[in-house]
């Protein structure tokens, strides 16, 4: 086995819909551990810096302005390769195309509104993994 960890968040989207209880139950069912938990509302130091991978792109800012516009519930979870893991359990960025089965697919709504709002975010790699659980949860 190779047991990791990676930073989940729930996004405002998430939250204010009342799933983070039907996304940490979808975690826990798969065996994956909490180790913990909170409830944070981000500066946008934090998010510039959670997502500096994408400054300068197009859905930059509407991105940012998404996850400050509400509480989001961060999570650290460890399993067995659970950072690509819970990308699988996540589904595709796209919620409209994200494949039923997954959060995003099954849950994330089709408003014809922003790919943004995707209820969730996972790291997408250790390095990624490493950085992102430091900024959250120091
Ligand atoms: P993921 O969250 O699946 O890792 P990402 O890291 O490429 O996706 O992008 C971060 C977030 O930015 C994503 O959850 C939603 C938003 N996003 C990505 N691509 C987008 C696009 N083409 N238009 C609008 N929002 C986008
Ligand atoms: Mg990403």
């Amino acid at each position: 086995t190779y047991v990791e960890e990676t930073l989940v968040l729930v996004k405002p989207d998430g939250v204010a819909r009342n799933l983070t209880g039907e996304i940490l139950r979808r975690i826990e069912a798969k065996g994956y551990q909490l180790v913990d938990i909170k409830l944070i509302e981000p500066d946008r130091e934090l998010l510039a810096s959670h997502y500096e991978e994408h400054q300068g792109k197009p859905f930059y800012e509407p991105l940012v302005e998404f996850m400050e516009s509400g509480p989001i519930v961060a999570l650290r979870i460890a399993g067995n390769r659970v950072i690509e893991g819970f990308r699988s359990l996540a589904g595709t960025t796209d919620p409209t195309t994200a494949a039923p089965g997954t959060i995003r697919g099954d849950l994330a709504r089709d408003w014809g509104l922003a790919v943004q709002q995707n209820l969730v975010h996972g790291s997408d790699s250790p390095e990624s993994a490493q950085r992102e659980l430091a900024l959250w949860f120091g």
